[in-house]
């Protein structure tokens, strides 16, 4: 109920538009004569964030009155995505807006896009916190997300040459009118220097700690709006300035650029997204990054505890505080330095709390995204940690050492520091220690990690352990991102699955109804002219929405075998031109993703994508049957316009190295068929929907750990598997690269001597399953059916069901409703 209707809260197509007016006039100063596309998005979104706000203060002051247990979802990364549209269907104003924003002679699609998305994340794990927080709001859970307001996220994709070139993105340039900035609760945060011991009063002995510099944290605060609730939550987000106090004393000393310099040094920490997954590279700004935003959110967190008038002392009883992988782990030491150093605590009660409040998430079980960092780079930006993790670790090795009397080599393996060679703190490790629940993001994955990287901390503390299975948001990756979808679907059976995802199980009767699967088809199909349109506007290739779009889309990785999905390419083409395949199915190859700009392979995965397209797609012989494109930028915009329009999704990780995957519940939300390995999700996804509606092929994970172990040959299967021979010798021989015989050769001699990923193993069965693909796709109905099945079987992937996981397993929350205050 809106108790006090105005120019601000108005939900009615004409306060809306009065509201669009005002903003117009009055934020942008700006008059329709001379108004532009970018002036009218901003006059729109002020007008939607004014009606966020009545919500958003309801939730804080309810909030602030009766604190309830919140959660703090501690996260480096969170990639938003565009937030009006967002906004628009959790406010439930959608189509208000749009009548709206139609009779002032707008058209609303066109204003959306002008909103550039705020890209703070690099793929997976940034998306699933944003997921999470839609989710937290929706299930009215008190929360925060706390992390970083990088100035620039995700660098912007070009394609040049067929190469990819990173362009920075400035997603600030026309300013964000969805943060609010706090100055008044901006914090400081200590870098450098050293520590020292002094005496109080009572003679205690206490650690001060004498920084070398400080860097003031500034909060921006974002609201988070629930799906047709009242609980709106934050998304404050930390930007790095220069202090007062040191740009004053450099001042008076009459170094003024000095000082102005100095100021540049300090802004320069919240600067930029680091733009690597899964690689960690040991740079000093990243682990200042990861300790300044951590710092500010757990001096904000005790700040707000105590502005509600409670003690240090049940800090633990008032905040959950989730780790989203070890970029934060530092927070463990952080806040036992706050509650030792700052708040006098005795150093048994300031554990309790702290492993009380924390719990982990793994992500990854690749052994190069395990963040150390090395002894001597810790010691000199955070002295003060390291004493307290030297003490932890003395303290947890005491434990070990009981529990597994004489297992030496045991402990150098579970110790906080690295001693096998050059030092190095271990910072899964400390999050570990820290923790009193770890967890990883679906069965498979939680399981490896038990009997792989964490297998030690397993046998120390088996009850720690948990798994929650990933899930994405409905709201923006359906009701959003797929409107003629939703429509079918909430006509046939309510609306109920938008908050209650496993409500989509009802569709289940409807596939059998042929009426239903002719609208279903057709909704796909004009999904896929969307997508062709997006196509075409990005890559100048036209492509047909009558061929299958099968569609690759994720970070660029070795591990994900973007390479097979080519080879498979290649394979088709090389049957068309050698005449060995008469009826050829229509494909279109839809690829997107970054690469790290460090990650030379990967980029050369981009480059071979383009090649073997170039030729693919300009070869007559192969009359448009088969087409290629590489969709430049592949961010959370494009994924709306992407998964909606797939037919075919692939998830073709080599079997136990993907840890969960959530872009694979997006396209089976959607009614995208998968063909997959059994890795991470899919396994659950395969488990739903049922085997006959999914398409698997590949080594499972125990069987690649076996062939890993009896000595893998790759080039025996080179020199057996005559098609394979034949594909990998076009691109050995140059033939996709006008004869160079250079430029893939990094590619081709990795396959040939290493194969760390088992294409080659994979490869005849990835054939084989993508020709009965092929076949059933032919079959319209029978696709249609599958189609339909796998969308009602993919209730178990909404993040509101992980939500519910970890608030009660895990955080021990619980709803909070909120009443609309006048
Ligand atoms: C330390 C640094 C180099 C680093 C930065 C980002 C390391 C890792 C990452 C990001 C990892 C990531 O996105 N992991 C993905 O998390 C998803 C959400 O749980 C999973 O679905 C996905 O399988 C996993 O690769």
């Amino acid at each position: 109920p809106v108790i006090f209707e105005d120019d601000r809260t108005s939900v009615t197509t004409e306060g809306l538009k009065r509201a669009f007016y005002d903003h117009l006039f009055y934020t942008q100063g700006k008059f329709p004569e001379i108004a532009g596309l970018g002036d009218y998005y901003q006059a729109l979104a002020h007008a939607v964030r004014d009606r966020t706000l009545q919500r958003w203060i309801s939730s804080v002051a309810d909030h602030t009155a009766t604190a309830p247990k919140t959660v703090a979802y501690l996260s480096a990364e969170f990639l938003m995505g565009p937030h009006m549209g967002n906004n628009l269907i959790n406010l439930g104003i959608y189509d208000t807006v749009k009548k709206a924003v139609q009779e002032i002679g707008l058209d609303l699609n066109e204003l959306l896009r002008q909103e550039e998305e705020p890209g703070l994340g690099n793929g997976g794990l940034g998306r699933l916190a944003a997921c999470f927080i839609d989710s937290l709001a929706t299930a009215e859970i008190p929360a925060f997300g706390y992390g970083i307001r990088y100035e620039y996220g995700i660098f912007y994709q070009t394609i040049m040459d067929g190469w990819q070139v990173e362009n920075t993105d400035k997603w600030l340039r026309h300013g964000n009118p969805w943060e609010i900035q706090r100055a008044e609760w901006a914090v400081e945060v200590k870098l450098g220097g050293h520590t020292e011991q002094y005496q109080d009063d009572l003679g205690r002995l206490h650690v001060r700690w004498a920084p070398e510099k400080t860097v003031a944290g500034v909060p921006f605060d974002s609201p988070i709006v629930g799906y047709k609730v009242t609980t709106t939550n934050t998304l404050r987000l930390w930007r790095a300035e220069a202090t007062e106090a040191f740009d004053f004393s450099q001042f008076n000393r009459g170094d003024y650029l000095g000082a102005v310099d100095k100021k540049v040094t300090s802004e320069n920490l919240t600067k930029a997204l680091y733009p690597n997954d899964e690689t960690v590279q040991g740079k000093e700004l990243r682990l200042e990054q990861q300790y300044f935003f951590v710092s500010c959110s757990l001096q904000d967190m005790l700040r707000i505890h105590k502005a509600r008038g409670m003690e240090p002392d049940t800090f633990d009883q008032k905040f959950a505080i989730q780790l989203n992988d070890t970029h934060p782990a530092i927070a463990v030491a952080e806040l036992m330095r706050l509650l030792i150093d700052d708040n006098m605590m005795p150093w048994d009660q300031a554990w309790g709390i702290t492993t009380r409040t924390f719990s982990y998430t793994n992500h990854t079980l690749l052994p190069e995204a395990l963040e150390r960092w090395p002894l001597d780079l810790f010691k000199r930006i955070l002295p003060r940690h390291l004493e307290i993790i030297y003490e932890i670790n003395a303290r947890f090795l005491n434990d070990v050492r009981i529990k597994f009397l004489g297992d030496d080599s045991r402990l150098a393996r579970l110790s906080l520091i690295d001693e096998s060679g050059e030092r190095y703190v271990r910072m899964a490790h400390l999050a570990c220690v820290g923790s009193h629940t770890i967890n990883g993001v679906a069965e498979l994955h939680s399981e490896l990690l038990k009997q792989d990287v964490l297998k030690d901390f397993y046998e120390m503390w088996p009850e720690k352990f948990t798994n929650v299975t990933n899930g994405v948001t409905p709201r923006r990756w359906m009701v959003l991102s797929n409107p003629r979808l939703t429509k079918l679907v909430s006509e046939t059976i309510g609306e109920g699955w938008i908050t209650d995802l496993p409500q989509l199980s009802k569709l289940e009767p409807h596939a059998e109804d042929s009426a239903f699967r002719d609208s279903w088809r057709a909704i796909k199909r004009a999904n896929k002219v969307d997508l062709a349109a997006l196509i075409l506007r990005r890559t100048g290739v036209a492509v047909s929405p009558d061929s299958m779009f099968d569609v690759l889309v994720k970070r660029i990785h070795e591990y994900k075998r973007q390479h097979l999905a080519v080879l498979h390419i290649i394979t088709l083409y090389h049957r068309l031109k050698s005449g060995r395949s008469a009826y050829t199915l229509p494909r279109t190859f839809i690829f997107g993703g970054k690469a790290a700009p460090g990650y030379t392979m990967a980029k050369l995965m981009i480059k071979l994508i383009n090649a073997v397209g170039d030729v693919v797609n300009n070869d007559r012989d192969v009359h448009d049957l088969l087409k290629v494109v590489f969709l430049p930028n592949f961010n959370v915009t494009y994924g709306q316009c992407v998964y909606p329009g797939a037919d075919l999704s692939e998830q073709i990780s080599l079997a136990g190295k993907e840890a969960s995957g959530t872009g694979n519940m997006k396209f089976a939300m959607n009614g995208a068929l998968t063909i997959g390995t059994m890795d991470g999700a899919n396994i659950e996804i395969r488990d739903q929907v049922k085997a006959e509606n999914f398409f698997l092929f590949g080594h499972t994970a125990s069987e690649v750990h076996d062939i890993k172990a009896s000595g893998y040959r790759p080039r025996d299967i080179y020199e057996v598997n005559a098609e394979l021979r034949a594909v990998v010798d076009l691109i050995q021989t140059g033939f996709f690269s006008r004869g160079d015989t250079d430029v893939f050769k990094p590619i081709v001699d990795n396959l040939l001597d290493h194969d760390p990923y088992l294409l080659l193993a994979d490869y005849q069965s990835y054939i084989d399953c993508q020709d009965v693909v092929s076949d059933t796709y032919r079959e319209a109905d029978t696709w249609a059916r599958m189609s339909i099945l796998n969308s009602a079987r993919s209730g178990k992937f909404s993040s509101d069901r992980s939500i519910a996981e970890y608030a009660k397993n895990i955080w021990k929350v619980e709803a909070v409703p909120i009443t609309l205050k006048p």
